[in-house]
C-alpha cells in the first residue's frame, strides 16, 4: 500500500496587477496556501487552499488554512492509504468540521498524487473530460469606470474575455448603478455583464438594485444579500427578471441541496474550495443539474494550482450556463506555474498531463514565500 508520508504547507503572497476593489476589501495581494504531499513510493501531490481579502470574505484566512492543515489534517492523514480518497474524506470529515478550504487543499493534493501515479489526468478520475476549454469571465474591479472600460476593451481586443463581472456594493446604490450603466453604454452588446455584490445589500436595496440592473441590461447578479438569508434570496430570485446566483451561501452539498430545494437561486457559483474539495464540488454540480439550476465555475482568485484542479473537474461537465471565472493567475503580477495555463479565444484551457496537469516554478515560489526576499504587504481594507 502506498501511504502519505508527509504533508507540508507554505503561504505565498502574490501582488495583484492593480487594486481589486470588492465590497468588503480592496486586494493588493493574494495569499495562496500551497500543499505538498510526499508519498511512500517517492511520488508527490500538489494542492492549494486560498481565500479572499483576509477574513473579510469568509471564515478562513491563509493563516487558519495553513494551521488547520498542519495541526489537524496532516496528523490524521499521514500514514494512511494515499490511493483511497473516499477513506481520506471520511477521516477528514471526522477530524475537522467547517474549514472547507483547508479540506479542499489536501484533497486536491491527494487527487493530483493519485492521477500522477496512475498516469491519468484528474478529469479522468471523475469520469473523463467532455470539453477542453470553458468560456472565462474577467472581473472589472479597479474602482474606476474609465479604467474598467479600458481594461474591458483590451480584453475584447485580445480575445481573452467577453464576459465581465463588475464588483459592486461598496458604494451607494445610485453610484453603483451609474458605474454599471457607464460600462454597459461603452461595451453595448459586445460583452455580457454580470455583477457580484458579495452580500453587501439588504433586501430592500437588493430589490431596487436588481430592477436598476435589469434596466441597464445586466444578465445576472451574484450573492446580492447576506449568505444566511436563503428565504430572502429566494424572494429576489422569484421577483427578478435577471438571474440571481448564489455564491457565499454555498458551502458544499448540504447548502446546495437546500438552495436547490427552495429554488432560492437561478444559478450556482461552484467553487471547489468553498465546497470542501473536488468530490464535494462534483456533488454540488450534480444537485444543480438535477434541479435545473445554471452552473458557473467559480474561483477564490487562486493561483494556477487550484485553478487547474477546478478545470479538471469542470471539464467533465458539458453545460456551463454562465461559463466560468477561472482567471485567478491573470490577476497576479507573476506566475508560479512552470508552464502557465492557456487563456485564448475567450476560454481557459484544460492543461495536458497527469494529475492536475501543472508543476510549480520553484524559484518563483521561493521568491514570494511569506517571510522570503520579496515579502509583499498584505492589505485588506
Ligand atoms: C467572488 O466573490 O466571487 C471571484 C472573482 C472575483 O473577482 O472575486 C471572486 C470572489
Ligand atoms: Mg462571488
Amino acid at each position: 500500500m502506498i501511504t502519505i508520508d508527509r504533508i507540508t504547507t507554505e503561504i505565498i503572497d502574490l501582488p495583484t496587477i492593480r487594486g481589486h476593489v470588492l465590497s468588503m476589501a480592496t486586494m493588493t495581494a493574494q495569499s495562496v496556501v500551497l500543499v505538498r504531499m510526499d508519498f511512500s513510493d517517492g511520488s508527490t501531490g500538489l494542492g492549494e487552499g486560498t481565500s479572499i481579502g483576509g477574513l473579510s470574505y469568509g471564515s478562513e484566512s491563509p493563516e487558519s488554512i495553513k494551521s488547520a492543515i498542519d495541526n489537524y489534517l496532516a496528523p490524521v492523514l499521514v500514514g494512511t492509504d494515499a490511493g483511497n480518497i473516499s477513506a481520506a474524506r471520511n477521516l477528514i470529515a471526522r477530524a475537522v468540521r467547517g474549514n472547507p478550504i483547508a479540506r479542499s487543499a489536501v484533497e486536491i493534493a491527494m487527487w493530483d498524487g493519485l492521477g500522477k501515479r496512475l498516469g491519468v489526468p484528474v478529469a479522468q478520475l471523475f469520469g473523463g473530460a467532455v470539453r477542453q476549454g470553458i468560456e472565462v469571465a474577467w472581473t472589472l474591479a479597479s474602482g474606476n469606470s474609465e479604467k474598467d472600460i479600458a481594461e474591458a476593451e483590451e480584453m475584447l481586443e485580445t480575445r481573452r474575455h467577453r464576459q465581465f463581472k463588475l464588483k459592486i456594493g461598496k458604494r451607494a446604490l445610485r453610484d453603483d448603478l451609474a458605474h454599471v450603466g457607464r460600462i454597459k453604454a461603452a461595451l453595448g452588446d459586445r460583452a455580457t455583464l454580470t455583477v457580484d455584490v458579495n452580500q453587501a445589500w439588504d433586501l430592500h436595496t437588493a430589490r431596487e438594485g436588481l430592477r436598476g440592473l435589469e434596466e441597464i441590461g445586466v444578465a445576472m447578479a451574484e450573492q446580492p444579500i447576506d449568505l444566511r438569508q436563503r428565504d430572502q434570496l429566494k424572494s429576489l430570485t422569484d421577483g427578478s427578471a435577471i438571474a440571481v446566483m448564489a455564491d457565499e451561501a454555498l458551502n458544499g452539498p448540504v447548502d446546495a441541496l437546500r438552495h436547490a430545494g427552495d429554488r432560492a437561486a437561478d444559478a450556482f457559483a461552484v467553487k471547489v474550495a468553498q465546497s470542501g474539495g473536488l468530490a464535494n464540488a462534483a456533488e454540488v454540480i450534480a444537485i444543480a443539474q438535477a434541479a435545473g439550476i445554471g452552473l458557473y465555475g467559480g474561483t477564490m482568485l487562486e493561483s494556477g494550482v487550484a485553478t487547474a484542479a477546478s478545470l479538471q473537474l469542470f471539464c467533465t461537465v458539458e453545460h456551463w450556463a454562465w461559463g466560468c471565472e477561472l482567471f485567478g493567475p491573470l490577476l497576479f503580477t507573476d506566475e508560479i506555474l512552470a508552464e502557465p495555463l492557456t487563456y485564448r479565444d475567450f476560454q481557459v484551457w484544460l492543461p495536458e498531463g497527469p494529475g492536475i496537469g501543472v508543476a510549480l516554478d520553484e524559484e518563483r515560489v521561493r521568491r514570494y514565500r511569506r517571510g522570503g526576499s520579496a515579502a509583499v504587504p498584505i492589505v485588506a481594507e
